[in-house]
């Protein structure tokens, strides 16, 4: 009720204390006013862009959108839509999508992103990069002046065929800049987190800045043994960050 209270005005002018997942709630209800019946639709990941399923699933519901094709991101997304009634499909059946609406972990003002710290990213990047608009929806937490610049991971996904000898060349690749890298473990158990794509991640961690966001891509890429990694460059075609103030929408 507080986020549809909120969605409806300038958030500075709501009575009510938006928390953090208000916010989320709010840029994916305006993402999803971009959403029009016949669409073929990417269905993002996260504590944001269930948001936007859950908005998309109730609009269907009330017959506000029709013919709605939704292309899941992830198996926990796939799972939601289904749930929700949302009739799927897939790239293979659907290679031009016509708008991904996802979030992110870090957002700059290039709209250049990290993804992945909640556990996706390849198939994100598939679905993303096959969209012909890709809205990005965060909470102002999310911006940063430069991804690769924080102190947070940058995950990488690779095939788990002796990884640690993948960690050690990626934080090899970034020396000048003070990387370190780990590998991504399942809750307490102590095993290794495994993707939807049964492959690990290593989350790297930069002491400095990695420059060159293009450079350092084709860098990781060229390493045998990675699959993908968690930086989305050049791919958002608008962003919508929610904050306290109200909401900032960028193309
Ligand atoms: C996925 O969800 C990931 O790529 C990214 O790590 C994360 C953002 O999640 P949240 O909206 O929960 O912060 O899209």
């Amino acid at each position: 009720v507080a986020a549809a209270a909120a969605a409806a005005a300038p958030a500075s002018r709501s009575s009510v204390t938006l928390t953090q997942d208000d916010l989320k709630k709010i840029a994916a209800y305006k993402a999803v006013e971009h959403v029009k019946s016949g669409m073929v639709v990417g269905l993002g990941t996260g504590s944001t862009a269930k948001h936007a399923v859950d908005r998309i699933a109730y609009l269907l519901q009330q017959g506000k959108l029709k013919d709605i094709v939704g292309i899941p991101t992830s198996s926990i997304t796939h799972n939601q839509a289904v749930s929700l009634g949302i009739p799927l499909s897939d790239l293979d059946s659907h290679p031009v999508i016509d708008l991904t609406i996802d979030g992110a972990d870090e957002v700059d003002p290039n709209l250049n992103l990290v993804k992945g710290r909640g556990g996706s990213l390849l198939r994100e990047k598939m679905v993303e990069s096959a969209s012909k608009k890709f809205i990005v929806i965060v909470d102002e937490s999310k911006m940063v002046k430069h991804i690769g610049g924080s102190k947070l991971a940058m995950p990488v996904e690779v095939i788990p065929f002796c990884w640690n000898h993948s960690l050690n060349r990626l934080v090899s690749l970034f020396a000048d800049s003070g990387c370190v890298g780990e590998l991504r473990k399942s809750g307490n158990c102590g095993k290794a987190y495994v993707t939807d794509n049964g492959n690990y991640i290593i989350d790297l961690y930069f002491e400095r800045d990695i420059g060159d966001l293009n450079k350092a891509s084709d860098t990781i890429l060229r390493l045998p043994g990675i699959v993908e990694h968690g930086m989305f460059i050049g791919l958002a075609t608008s962003l919508i960050v929610a904050g306290v103030e109200g909401i900032t929408v960028k193309t």
